[in-house]
């Protein structure tokens, strides 16, 4: 029987040559071109809600989607936040939905890499659609726009004009803002914080030249505005691809993760290397209490090292 492998950062080597070969595989077949969507928002801004809703809409339109996950806090945790399928009930058990969390790994690197290999996978299995999530604090957010075509940030709506502390290389990432959550008592909520997003946003400067960042409101629970919030991803994406842009962007993450894997190796080399020095603890001890300097210290051990 075949065993399954995995893509995590500890898998065996005869594993990793095999995942290797695969990958290689793939990309000479050049998989029909799929959509990569990045997703995110603060914790509660509601991703699950409108990823489920979206999905269905996507369903419906005859789209296989695949939804996976770069959750920065699962080298932490061993686990994912994301990923929660109660939220994600169609998508969860329809046949042509695949809902992934996020994998485990030692770093958020290393979690981005085996996702990108993962958006890669999907689409030779035939997804067409590849939505990947991360919650909004810290590096994953770029993490995820290395690995995707476009950036879709959810904003919860909250009171007051001010931008919620989102911080402006966030918003720089942004393809498309969304406010969640238009419905009911928050409709008016909604509104205000769309139009000061719409006002920040026409201060910055477009993430691609022509290609201006829209404000839309959605609701993942009445699934209000969803429909044209996919039509203004679809047709962003239809333009990018036909102005050659989508090429160069896709050129330039494969450039970037090569970059990235590369380091990885040479990082985790060294881990090993490390492991098997006695004097590494004294040297660290050493610069643990003060008696040397980090960088001479590290520049010793590297050179006895190499
Ligand atoms: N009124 C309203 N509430 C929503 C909507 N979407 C999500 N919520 C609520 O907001 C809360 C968070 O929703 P989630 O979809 O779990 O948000 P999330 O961003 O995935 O949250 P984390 O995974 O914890 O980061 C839940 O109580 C939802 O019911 C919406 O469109 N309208
Ligand atoms: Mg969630």
């Amino acid at each position: 029987m075949a065993r399954a492998v995995t893509l995590a950062e500890s898998t065996r080597p005869e594993d990793r040559e095999q995942i290797d070969q695969i990958l290689d595989e793939i990309v000479a077949r050049k998989p029909a071109s799929s959509i990569r969507v990045g997703i995110s928002g603060a914790p509660g801004a509601g991703k699950s809600t409108l990823i489920e809703s979206l999905g269905r809409h996507l369903l419906d339109l005859g789209h296989r989607v695949a939804v996976l996950a770069v959750d920065p806090s699962s080298g932490r945790s061993g686990g994912s936040i994301l990923g929660d399928k109660t939220r994600m009930p169609t998508l969860s058990t329809s046949t042509e939905a695949f809902v992934r969390p996020s994998p485990a790994g030692r770093s958020l690197g290393g979690v981005a890499r085996a996702t990108g290999a993962g958006v890669l996978l999907c689409e030779a299995a035939g997804f067409d659609v590849i939505l990947v999530e991360t919650v909004g604090v810290g590096q994953s957010e770029t993490a995820v726009s290395d690995i995707t075509d476009l950036f879709l940030l959810l904003i919860a709506p909250a009171a007051g004009d001010d931008l919620q502390g989102i911080k402006r290389g966030v918003m720089e990432l942004a393809d498309l803002i969304a406010v969640t959550k238009h419905d009911g008592d928050l409709k008016t909520i909604a509104e205000t914080t769309a139009s000061a997003y719409a006002g920040a946003l026409s201060l910055l400067r477009p993430k691609h030249g022509g290609y201006q960042v829209q404000t839309h409101m959605v609701s993942g629970l009445d699934g209000s505005g969803i429909t044209e919030l996919w039509e203004q991803i679809r047709s962003t994406h239809e333009r990018m691809a036909s102005s050659g842009l989508l090429d160069s962007i896709r050129a330039a993450q494969n450039e970037t993760a090569f970059w990235a894997e590369l380091m990885a190796n040479v990082q985790d080399a060294h881990i090993e290397a490390a492991a098997n020095d006695r004097s590494l603890g004294e040297l660290v001890e050493l610069v643990s209490r003060g008696s040397r300097h980090p960088r001479s210290a590290a520049r010793e051990f590297w050179d006895r090292t190499h």
